[in-house]
């Protein structure tokens, strides 16, 4: 093992040098007359800590290779995350960590693990690019990858052809010194009432990660279908899973998609959080197996939009070893610290059941090791400091459970809510927490929106996108963007870079990697988007 990693450090050690002396050594290399460039121009999102600029640029060609530091933590997946990238903007091909230098190198990027520079927090990086190196510098992997979407953001469109006998994309030279304002930084998908597909899924966490976001809460279950495999209870999907609202055929991810899922969000520095909503929210899954039912009336399944009408019987034992069963297959497959219960909108629990169930969901949840999320509503009950709430209309229920020691995710319906519409002309999206056109979703401070919680309280902000009125990728995205671009700015950058007439410009500048990633935003007029 210790030889082995020696080997290996070696190996990299060895690449890096003979790299450097191979660009050393090149007495014929041509002198590029690079055209000035501004690094604090760059339309960035987010905006980052620190830029400073030194106008020139490096070249981004053929002739430039990646290289990474140890192999063993993720380092070289990222290097090569960042060449499939370049392949897919520009066409080159870049090699990373080759195991000989060519004589053709001229240029390097190399990322770098370091702990000798003090980066504060676990996702800080350095950015510094010079005209013939690039080092991405961090502690950690996912310092480095949140540092390999800012080095992506600055590649140009095009290439200039100009300057030497081949394409370069000219990448404008300084220093980058960056770092996220909130450690908790995610977006949430209602895959329950409309069911989307695992290739559907994949395209949100790869916009949701180049915007630097880190969690994807996945809303899993609710009165319209159930969308997970439980290998013990096997009718949640047999039956629980054939509906969705306005009567489409429905779905469900297998155990096995589910963690190809977690997987390929965990290769973008994103963690999953599973929900499956309870005590309400539940007819597909007492339609599956009755005994679940505590509202008595009879099961139907249910196409329809409203909330509320159904609950769990919370005095039985049976549902309680149900959910033992349901929590522990989802949580041995979902390696992210978080379990979420949902909680909200039980309007026919029993307020004294529905305490006493939380609390006693909430051990099935630390049994299982996890931490427990829920909608506002848990704090209605003795909660675990380590349990988190999640903020969507009750401000008084966070600053409750913030005053008992628990932490706070920000996701207020009438400023985060992806699903309302942008206005009455809005081809999707509801309108019962308000319209939120792009600056209304960007013009507020999730740090003191909530008069009264400490802002140590405060984990992190969310954009939840419940998908009554939406089916696809499409439609989704047309909710999605740009508001959740704007969100990305809210919980990374510090409040200092928030503007909007700077943001708006930014954001009009994004539309070459909104096109080519075939994404359907929502052109509203606010905005200048670049032809
Ligand atoms: C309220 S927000 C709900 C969801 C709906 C959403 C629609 C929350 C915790 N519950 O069940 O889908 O409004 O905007």
């Amino acid at each position: 093992m210790m030889q082995s990693s020696f080997h290996m450090f070696g190996k990299v050690f060895n690449i890096f040098f003979t790299v450097l002396l191979v660009i050393a050594c090149q007495p014929e290399k041509k002198k590029i007359n690079y055209p000035p460039t501004d690094l604090t121009k760059a339309p960035l999102i987010p905006k980052p800590e620190k830029t400073i600029a030194t106008n020139s640029a490096f070249g981004l060609d053929e002739n430039t290779i990646i290289v990474t530091s140890e192999n063993s933590n993720g380092f070289e997946r990222i290097g090569q995350f960042l060449s499939e990238k370049v392949k897919w903007q520009t066409g080159l091909d870049i090699a990373v960590n080759p195991l000989e230098a060519s004589k053709a190198i001229e240029r390097f990027i190399f990322i770098n693990k370091t702990d000798t520079i003090s980066l504060k927090k676990p996702e800080s990086y350095q950015l510094l690019i010079k005209n013939d190196s690039i080092f991405i510098n961090s502690n950690t992997a996912d310092g480095a990858f949140r540092g390999i979407q800012t080095l992506r953001q600055l590649i140009p469109e095009k290439s200039n052809d100009t300057l030497t006998n081949h394409p370069l994309w000219l990448i404008p030279t300084g220093k980058i010194i960056d770092q996220p304002k909130f450690q908790f930084r995610s977006a949430m998908l209602d895959v329950a009432r409309h069911f989307f597909t695992v290739d559907e899924v994949k395209k949100y966490i790869d916009l949701l990660a180049y915007y630097k976001y880190n969690t994807l809460h996945l809303h899993l279950s609710d009165d319209q279908g159930w969308r997970i495999q439980i290998k013990s209870w096997p009718k949640l999907t047999e039956i629980g899973a054939a509906t969705e609202v306005g009567g489409g055929s429905g779905g469900f991810y297998t155990q096995e998609d589910y963690q190809e899922l977690v997987a390929y969000a965990a290769e973008r520095y994103v963690t999953i959080i599973p929900e499956i909503d309870m005590p309400g929210h539940t007819n597909a899954a007492s339609l599956s197996y009755p005994f679940l039912n505590g509202n008595g009336k009879t099961l139907k399944p249910y196409t329809g939009t409203r909330v509320g009408f159904s609950t769990f019987a919370t005095q039985k034992d049976t549902v309680y070893s149900f959910l033992d069963d349901v929590i522990g297959e989802i949580a041995s497959i979902t390696p992210g610290p978080y379990f979420h219960i949902g909680g909200d909108e039980s309007h026919v629990t029993p307020k004294k059941g529905y305490i006493r169930f939380v609390e006693r969901v909430e051990q099935i949840v630390q049994k299982h090791g996890k931490r427990m999320v829920g909608w506002n509503e848990i704090a209605q009950a003795d909660i675990d400091q380590s349990s988190v709430v999640q903020l969507w209309r009750d401000k008084k229920h966070a600053i409750k459970a913030a005053g008992n020691g628990s932490k706070i995710i920000i996701s207020c319906a009438e400023k985060a809510y992806l699903d309302m519409k942008y206005d009455s002309l809005s081809v999707h999206g509801l309108d019962w927490a308000g319209h939120i056109p792009v600056d209304t979703a960007y013009l507020w401070n999730p740090e003191t929106y909530v008069e009264g919680l400490p802002k140590s309280s405060i984990l992190g902000i969310e954009a939840p996108l419940w998908s009554e009125t939406i089916s696809n990728s499409a439609e989704l995205e047309y909710l999605a963007f740009p508001r959740a671009i704007g969100y990305a700015e809210l919980g990374w950058s510090s409040v200092e870079h928030l503007d909007w007439d700077g943001y708006r410009q930014r954001l009009g500048q994004h539309t070459p990697l909104l096109k080519r990633m075939h994404v359907n935003y929502y052109p509203s007029k606010l905005v200048d988007w670049k032809k």
